[in-house]
């Protein structure tokens, strides 16, 4: 079994710098080590090169950035499919949220009814139009539905890239007006902190991979750092009070490990910047390794 890696230092789609290191970090925290003792063959492809203006030239508006955005996901569209052309498991290293939209355009090319779990305290279905901030990372999700700007949409070709019934959302508890209409409109299976709490993670998963086995050819995790809690995870540019604890995130990705449902992930929205002693990091590693099959006995 083979592993694929590639990072994309990229904080272009929000404005706090930083997060363009998440990639070094989770090297620096034994990400690669790691995943060689679980017995993988690993084939890191290193980093996407990304060209950061000046902070005086960043590309304001109400899609901020945008033009390198389409860029670097057209790059990383590119490499994700050549990792998938090889039968290897795509793990790629944020960056910032809006990977997704390179990311999810390269794995859409091998799976017609390519399902996602949105592990995050924040939905991402913001539009130009509904966005609070004008930031591209709160928009990757509806870009992948199919709503949203044409240039962003368009990447890899194919569009939509997934369908609003293939698609599971969990951690939510930071819910914009307009992705809360979108959510209701599209029939959105979300699974806020409210449903964590009360249903535990347990069962929350299981309905998950119930819901996707049922109705896709293959699973992507695009895990947002930020839906864990910030006591847990304090390294992320907008952490928000009530997340996932990291027991139960282990839960879930060992559950999902089991299930052999989970055919591609993504890692975003570290910020070692904010960060104590490179604690996001070394979750985030941790959790790769769970996701990987790691069992604790
Ligand atoms: C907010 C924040 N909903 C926005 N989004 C974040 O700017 O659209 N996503 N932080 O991870
Ligand atoms: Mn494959
Ligand atoms: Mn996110
Ligand atoms: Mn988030």
């Amino acid at each position: 079994q083979k592993v694929s890696i590639i990072g994309v230092p990229m904080d272009l789609g929000q404005k706090r710098r930083g997060v363009d290191m998440g990639p070094s970090a989770m090297r620096y925290a034994g990400l690669i080590e790691e995943i060689e003792a679980l017995g993988f063959e690993v084939k890191d492809y290193g980093d996407i090169p990304i060209n950061r203006p000046a902070t005086s030239e960043t590309q304001e508006g109400p899609l901020r950035n945008l033009d390198e955005v389409v860029k670097v996901s057209e790059e990383l569209c590119k490499g994700v499919a050549a990792i998938e052309a090889e039968h290897s498991f795509p793990l790629i290293l944020g960056g910032d949220h809006s990977i997704s939209i390179g990311s999810i355009a390269g794995i859409r090319k091998s799976y017609n009814n390519l399902g996602v779990i949105w592990y995050d305290a924040h939905p991402d279905l913001n539009t130009e139009e509904t966005s609070p901030s004008g930031n591209i990372h709160g928009m990757p999700l509806a870009v992948n539905l199919g709503i949203g700007h044409e240039r962003l949409m368009n990447i890899g070709g194919i569009t939509p890239k997934v369908k609003p019934e293939h698609i599971v959302i969990i951690g939510a508890r930071s819910i914009d007006e307009g992705e809360r209409q979108l959510i209701r409109e599209q029939g959105i299976k979300v699974y806020t902190m409210h449903e964590v709490d009360r249903m535990g993670m347990t069962r929350v998963i299981e309905e998950t991979i119930d819901y996707l086995s049922a109705r896709t050819d293959g699973v992507h995790l695009s895990f947002d750092l930020d839906g864990i809690d910030p006591v847990d995870a304090p390294g992320v540019g907008t952490p928000v009070l009530g997340g996932i604890s990291y027991r139960e995130s282990h839960l879930a990705l060992e559950m999902l490990a089991e299930s052999e449902l989970i055919t591609s992930a993504e890692f975003v929205e570290i910020n070692p910047i904010l960060d104590n002693k490179n604690q996001t990091a070394n979750v985030a590693v941790a959790l790769v390794t769970s996701l990987l099959g790691k069992k604790l006995l």
